[in-house]
């Protein structure tokens, strides 16, 4: 392969072999190429790596593997829910339902069923798990429908986590539920209590994603009025819908369709998976009117399109990712936490840099009011000695001072003495005068013997 690498280089220690690539047996070349690593270096390539081929090899092996996704609806009964999911994947999932006659018993609680199948797209094989939720609602008392629907959710949490735990981790099925439609009645009006309560108890357990059932039965204003009022409730009772999150990168055409499917919630649906023909002699899948006919992939008629878009075109993985990320992992530290299983804190030391800056200026700190009271006390210390030393050569210099005084005052007394001799007349040192004289007599008597 001739291809070589940049011209553009951001080092020039970095030059280039005659190969095209930096010279790595050269242990000169080395020796500065690891220095140079320290840094990011930015290169451009002349030619074709390899590389850029990495998707590819990620949307091969995810092909091969095929994807796994559960979604679960729940709604009163006949919103056509099961429709929807009909109408979704373009595959009867659900068959025709048998309506019970008025004498039969009716389940007591919230049954929940699941259907899983293997629907095959392009070669991109995906295990679709749909949860039914048949019997929401549909009691006189219905202060405990989401009940059973949570515990559902949390079982499917439960087996997740028994399967990590497990020795080997090879196979494990994700049957967590990655999405919840949650069918609202097109009453026109507002959300109804049922509709908060089971929102307020899932939202941390689930994508919810709501819609507004068999729209075809409202106009549009009377859509538009209805998904505000909706949008109004969700907010002040501080329910957190799935949101399609948005990543700055990202080119302009991404937003705007980001920000277009989040301007359709609660998406307006109208389910079909009946063909019938428009006034225009068109097959569509959509509902024959005596006025005319609603068209299901239509985005003039309802939000269906936007709704599949969201749901599998376009933010499927991100509803994976936020289950597995976000929700099962929230859900996970609690039931660990709830089951004494601790986190050693001392573990998070080190990745909190808040907590770990602080802790560094508290340790600086002591260390700083340490050195500074021992300056003090040495400081102290040597005032101390100073202070005694100048002490004691005061009390010398007194001491001094005392004795020369009295030596002075010895001197004078002295002088004195000696003055008030002279003037007396008397010697001064009448010892030394006598024996002077004495000595004068002897001369002079000998000198009268001997001479
Ligand atoms: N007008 C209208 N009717 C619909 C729509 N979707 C479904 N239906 C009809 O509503 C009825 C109930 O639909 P299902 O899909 O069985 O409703 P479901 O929610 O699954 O009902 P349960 O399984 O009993 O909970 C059927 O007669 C459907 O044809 C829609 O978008 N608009
Ligand atoms: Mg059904």
């Amino acid at each position: 392969m001739s291809d070589s690498y940049a011209s553009s280089r951001a080092r020039d220690d970095l030059s280039p072999s005659p190969n095209g690539y930096a010279n790595a047996s050269n242990p000169s070349v080395a020796q500065s190429n690891n220095a140079a690593l320290s840094s990011v270096i930015r290169k451009k390539l002349m030619g074709y790596v390899g590389f850029a081929n990495l998707p590819n090899q990620v949307h091969r092996k995810s092909v091969r593997k095929g994807f796994q996704f559960t979604v679960m609806v729940v709604g009163e009964s006949g919103l056509g829910k099961s429709t929807l999911v009909n109408t979704l994947f373009n595959t009867p999932l659900y068959p025709a339902k048998e309506v019970l006659p008025p004498s039969a018993e009716r389940a007591s609680t919230v049954a929940i069923e699941s259907i899983g199948a293997d629907i095959e797209e392009n070669g991109v094989r995906l295990h679709l798990n749909v949860v039914d939720t048949p019997g929401f609602g549909d009691f006189v008392n219905n202060d405990d429908s989401w009940r059973p629907i949570v515990e559902n959710i949390e079982s499917r949490f439960d087996s997740y986590l028994e399967q990590e735990n497990r020795v080997n981790r090879q196979k494990i099925m994700d049957n967590r539920v990655h999405a919840c439609l949650y069918f609202i009645q097109p009453t026109g009006h507002s959300l109804k209590q049922l509709d908060i309560e089971f929102m307020r108890r899932l939202h941390t357990k689930v994508n919810l994603i709501p819609v507004i059932a068999k729209a075809d039965t409202l106009t549009d204003e009377e859509i538009a009025d209805f998904k505000a009022r909706i949008l109004a409730d969700i907010a002040h009772n501080k329910i957190h819908i799935f949101q399609a999150p948005t990543y700055e990168n990202e080119d302009e055409e991404a937003i705007a369709e980001a920000e277009e499917i989040a301007s359709k919630i609660p998406f307006a649906v109208v389910g079909s998976d009946q063909v019938v023909r428009t006034a225009d002699g068109r097959d569509v899948r959509g509902r024959s009117y005596p006025w005319g006919v609603i068209e299901v992939d239509n985005e003039e008629h309802c939000d269906f399109v936007k709704l599949r878009q969201m749901l599998i075109r376009t933010y499927m993985e991100e509803l994976r990712e936020h289950t597995n990320n976000v929700l099962y992992e929230n859900w996970r530290t609690q039931k660990l936490l709830s089951m004494g299983v601790a986190q050693d804190s001392s573990v998070f030391r080190e990745i909190n840099p808040a907590a770990r800056m602080q802790e560094e200026r508290i340790l600086h700190e002591a260390k700083l009011s340490k050195m500074e009271a021992e300056m003090k006390m040495v400081f102290q210390q040597k005032v101390q000695e100073k202070e005694s030393k100048l002490k004691q050569s005061e009390e010398e210099l007194y001491a001094r001072h005392r004795e020369m005084k009295e030596a002075l005052e010895r001197q004078k007394a002295d002088l004195e003495d000696k003055k008030r001799r002279i003037e007396s007349g008397r010697p001064l040192t009448p010892e030394k005068g006598a024996v002077s004289i004495s000595r004068l007599l002897l001369a002079v008597i000998s000198d009268g013997n001997y001479y």
